[in-house]
């Protein structure tokens, strides 16, 4: 279980922001570099010997730096680091999961339904190299929070392509049920998922996330009456100290929002 918020997803994050990923498997399985906090007893020479080139080195031991250092403020400052027991995703092995058939495809690949040791679950299968950011950012996002009205995340694969396990909700997209069965859906159950997603919103402001995409189609229903917020994919964590949070699109710029 990654209980801590220096677990694996961070070193791939730093391999995906370095253009390093292609390393990940060498760094893992010959370097045994699980945890951020590895790199410490990573010499130059380890990476060398795995193909690095110096300056791909210098960029990494750059990156993992920085990120020690913003983790560090991060975790002395936001409501995150007084709860660690909200971090309960985890890394999964393949051989422990099943996937069935296809729900749909999302922005960076597509979802499959599958069993994860006779659990059911939804499973997002990353396709190319090209948004692993994205995946990594969401899969980040997704595994500090945990409330009723949000879609919970299992864990990550680390296979290629990269998967991220994720509840199941067995009727699938709000958006979708409107539009195959809109006789369904009566006022007062509209107005009940009104409620439940402002309630599930709620918890996010508190954790200071913006969701950034709202909308039916992000909207899942795990039954008739219980809606469940999901796609964290373009989720953001606002500054800590002032109304402001980092966009994914311009790097390193932060843009006003009035919350
Ligand atoms: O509208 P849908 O049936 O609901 O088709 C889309 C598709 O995958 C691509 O996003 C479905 N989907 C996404 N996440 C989940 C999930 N956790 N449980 C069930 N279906 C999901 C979504």
């Amino acid at each position: 279980m990654v209980e801590t918020d220096d677990g694996l997803h961070r070193v791939i994050e730093i391999l995906s922001e370095t253009d390093l990923s292609p390393y990940l498997s060498r760094i893992r399985d010959d370097l045994q570099v699980t945890k951020l906090s590895h790199f410490e007893y990573v010499q130059t020479n380890d990476l060398e010997r795995i193909g690095l080139s110096k300056p791909a080195i210098r960029r990494l031991f750059a990156a993992i730096k920085r990120k020690q250092r913003s983790n560090t403020k991060r975790n002395s400052n936001t409501p995150l680091a007084s709860s660690p027991s909200t971090t309960t995703s985890c890394l999964i092995s393949p051989s422990s999961l099943q996937l069935t058939t296809t729900l749909g495809s999302g922005h960076y690949g597509i979802v499959r339904e599958g069993l994860w040791n006779d659990l059911p679950v939804a499973v997002k299968i990353l396709h190319g190299c090209n948004a692993v950011s994205d995946f990594v950012r969401e899969a980040n996002a997704m595994h500090t929070v945990s409330h009723q009205y949000l879609i919970r995340l299992h864990g990550i694969v680390l296979s290629e392509p990269l998967m991220m396990v994720t509840e199941l909700a067995p009727l699938g997209s709000l958006l979708s049920r409107l539009r195959s069965e809109p006789k369904h859906f009566l006022v007062y159950m509209l107005v009940e998922y009104t409620r439940q997603i402002s309630e599930g919103m709620d918890y996010l402001e508190q954790r200071r996330f913006v969701h950034r995409d709202l909308a039916a189609r992000n909207i899942l229903l795990a039954s008739y009456e219980q809606i469940k917020i999901g796609d964290f994919g373009l989720a953001r964590m606002m500054d800590s100290d002032c109304n402001l949070y980092k966009t994914g699109t311009i790097k390193s710029q932060s843009i006003p929002i009035a919350w």
